[in-house]
């Protein structure tokens, strides 16, 4: 079984890696040469733990290659980000891209399986530009949509031992999938169509970000009631049958911040509540900036000078190094471009440069400020003790 995996990202890499550690004989493609030549040389180019052994194991048995071109396989994965325009509307050109380019690769038999997050119909979209540009393969191939659904940092048990969902554009398509993630997945591999299958990625995610904004939303309440959100939510969780999810200083990452405009953008009337949580979520970054500057303008009336503020945290979650769609990111820009002159320190434990925030240690920074907003929940900061005397912000629990 030969197998060539379009893109390798945060998911394709490490499924590429995994497949070929299976026995199977992966090429992975990339469309950037240096990730090629990394990988080529056993080295991986994302941050993500037991992955490098992995890499290098299967480089060095030769069953792992990259390549900027795919080559004839008998399946073929496509695993590349799907991005949205700015008006929220889903971007499914790399998909297109990269099924394009396998078309003239493929024969009879083969497999064609699309991972990356998609708009519903997109499965469908692609059999017919295949069948259009390759008629004589019409229902001599099998194609399906199996989503993935793993956790950063937790990649390679989640991708042998998560559920995975797997819906074809017809039974036999979904039965061919099932027997090619069964050489390395462990989890219950759950028979579906395309677009229910496309449509369960979007829930899940939607499922998550609708669960935060309520979170979100009684943060905002509290606040404004003088409660403390943390110690609510703790006691409302008593109860057997209720599970709300931690406030925090908005939603993050390329995934939960974008998979609902997936939907919202397909389905406007009827999507009601999942397009006011993405409203909420985005609105709780804006609402902690405006804390934050309300603070420091406060401060200033009272001591007559500039604070000094610490802004803890940049990365989108807690424990991680990745910035993307990161709501502290956001935040520490907009307080910096308000208030250009203020003393603000940027602290993130899990980079060590960056390009555009000079970045301090957060011992340091903690001891300096005057005002110390808590925006990720990294483990380091909860070792810092309480200091009355400074203005604490903690918009994701810190102290809770
Ligand atoms: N967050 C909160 N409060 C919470 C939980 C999370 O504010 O109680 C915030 C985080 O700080 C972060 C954002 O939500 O900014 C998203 O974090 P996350 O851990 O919920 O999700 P991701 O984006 O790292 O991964 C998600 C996962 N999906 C679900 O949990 C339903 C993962 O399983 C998916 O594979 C991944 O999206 C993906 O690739 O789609």
């Amino acid at each position: 079984m030969k197998a060539c995996f379009m893109g390798l990202g945060y998911i394709g890499l490490p499924t590429a890696i995994i497949a070929a550690g299976h026995g199977i004989d992966v090429i992975g493609v990339d469309i950037n040469p240096q990730v090629v030549e990394m990988t080529n040389k056993g080295i991986i180019h994302i941050v993500e733990p037991g992955l490098q052994e992995l890499c290098r194991h299967a480089v060095a048995t030769g069953r792992l290659k990259a390549s900027v071109s795919p080559e004839v396989s008998d399946a073929y994965l496509i695993v590349v980000p799907t991005p949205f325009k700015e008006n929220h509307e889903p971007d499914i050109s790399f998909v297109e891209t990269a099924t394009r380019s396998v078309i003239p690769l493929l024969k009879e038999k083969d497999l064609f399986i699309i991972e990356s997050t998609s708009p519903v119909g997109t499965t469908e979209k692609m059999k017919e530009l295949i069948y259009a540009l390759r008629p004589e393969l019409e229902g001599k191939i099998y194609i399906a949509y199996c989503p993935e659904r793993v956790l950063p940092g937790n990649v390679i048990y989640e991708l042998e031992h998560n559920d995975r969902v797997i819906g074809g554009i017809d039974e036999k398509s979904t039965e061919k999938a099932i027997e090619f993630y069964s050489r390395f997945v462990k989890g219950t591999l759950h028979k579906t169509n395309a677009k229910t299958a496309e449509m369960c990625k979007l829930t899940e995610n939607s499922s998550r970000d609708v669960q935060i904004a309520f979170a979100n939303e009684l943060s905002l309440i509290c606040d404004k009631a003088g409660i403390n959100a943390w110690e609510l939510i703790e006691l409302a969780n008593k109860h057997p049958r209720v599970n709300i999810l931690q406030p925090g200083s908005g939603v993050g990452g390329h995934c939960i911040a974008v998979d609902p405009y997936f939907i919202t953008a397909e389905f406007p009337i009827e999507s009601q509540l999942i397009a006011k949580a993405r409203e909420i979520n985005n609105y709780k970054a804006f609402w902690c900036a405006e804390k934050v500057e309300n603070a420091m303008l406060k401060f200033e009336l009272e001591y007559n000078r500039k604070p000094v503020v610490a802004m803890m945290g940049l990365a989108f979650k807690p424990n991680i190094d990745d910035l993307r769609e990161s709501p502290a990111k956001y935040i520490t820009t907009k307080v910096m471009q308000s208030r250009n002159n203020a003393d603000i320190l940027v602290v993130e434990p899990n980079v060590k440069k960056h390009k555009v925030f000079k970045l301090t240690g957060y011992k340091e920074a903690y001891k300096k400020a005057d005002i110390v907003v808590f925006l990720v929940s990294h483990e380091e900061f909860k070792t810092l003790p309480y200091n009355k005397d400074k203005v604490i912000l903690d918009f994701c629990g810190i102290y809770k």
